[in-house]
């Protein structure tokens, strides 16, 4: 019923991609030759023969270490710019892309050099019609202090910067670990969202944390909400954005969670289709939705909630909203 060419006419908003996830074994290999870096890999095979991972912490192994051919603005740049046109392709017009900068400030990177590159290539894909913003995200397994530290380096490019999100491994780094920073990042007029990861040991209570205690505006992942009817009510009525990517839930999860994902849309949470880390997860938006839609039947509505939900739950202003809804 659905094909590929309903879901590419459909414009859609991606709430949930981490830039660092979208670099491609060709880039992986050109940055490793431009930096002299040796990452163990010579051939585009040898790249994704190393992409072996079936479930969090074994990609995390993969994923953070490849990070080490970044060093320069212009690669952070030329990282950005490729997935912006990817996502131009994709009929995406409005992205909020994370990014991960203890992952390189940790490794010696400046945040500015970091930054600085993210921001140019944002600027030019103003000329592809695709309008992005950057949410900063802490990696949850660093300490709060690295947190603390790390917002503050984040102050001279608050305008720069929508949101605050939480990522990495969750395992005991329950959102509230981040409670201060959070607050902080409120109070520089930031957006907020966490993700609070499917199946994990306290997935309930990092989502009830989240939303009760420190006020997010979206959960990452945590369609295991479904568990609990009473959150389920408060995502509803209070328009909470769930930013669900089903082909990374095959990967390193246990399974796409399809029939979770139809349950909330059909009870009206603002749910929708994102990629994750798309060359790590074998596809970009697009590919996300006709899985989905291709393995769990869906109806040509049903998709369309899906693309409406990405720009209702978006940080876009409500006159921008207005002409996508
Ligand atoms: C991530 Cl799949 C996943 N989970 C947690 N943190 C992440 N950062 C990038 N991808
Ligand atoms: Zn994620």
């Amino acid at each position: 019923e659905i094909t590929p060419e309903f879901i590419q006419g459909l414009p859609k908003a991606e709430l949930h991609l981490h830039i660092e996830g979208t670099l491609e074994p060709e880039l992986k290999l050109e940055l490793a030759k431009r930096n002299k870096v040796d990452i163990g890999q010579s051939t585009i095979e040898e790249v994704r023969q190393a992409y072996q991972y079936d479930d969090l912490a074994s990609f995390l192994a993969v994923y953070y270490p490849a990070m080490q051919v970044l060093q320069q603005e212009q690669d952070f740049y030329d990282l950005a710019f490729s997935y912006l046109r990817r996502a131009a392709e994709n009929n995406v017009r409005h992205v909020e892309i994370f990014f991960d900068p203890q992952a390189h400030t940790s490794r010696d990177i400046s945040f500015e050099t970091v930054i600085s590159g993210l921001h140019r290539a944002i600027v030019d894909a103003r000329a592809l019609n695709v309008d992005a913003e950057l949410i900063m995200c802490f990696l949850r397994d660093f300490s709060k202090e690295s947190a603390r530290k790390t917002l503050l380096e984040a102050m001279p490019y608050k305008d720069w910067i929508i949101g605050v999100g939480l990522d990495s491994d969750e395992h005991n780094n329950p959102p509230l670990k981040f409670a201060r920073q959070y607050e902080d990042a409120a109070a520089a007029g930031m957006h907020l969202t966490a993700h609070c990861d499917i199946d994990q040991k306290d997935s309930i209570d990092h989502i009830r944390q989240a939303l009760e205690i420190m006020g997010v505006e979206r959960i990452d992942h945590g369609t295991n909400i479904v568990e609990d009817p009473d959150l389920v009510d408060f995502v509803v009525n209070h328009q909470v954005g769930l930013t669900s990517c089903p082909l990374s839930n095959s990967f390193v999860r246990p399974q796409m969670k399809g029939e979770e994902i139809l349950q909330l849309l059909s009870k009206g949470a603002k749910i929708c289709i994102n990629s994750d880390d798309p060359a790590y997860f074998g596809g970009y938006i697009n590919d996300n939705y006709y899985a989905l839609a291709d393995q769990f039947n869906l109806t040509q509505q049903q998709v369309i909630q899906l693309a409406r939900n990405s720009f209702e739950a978006s940080w876009i202003s409500d006159e921008k909203k207005a002409l996508y809804l």
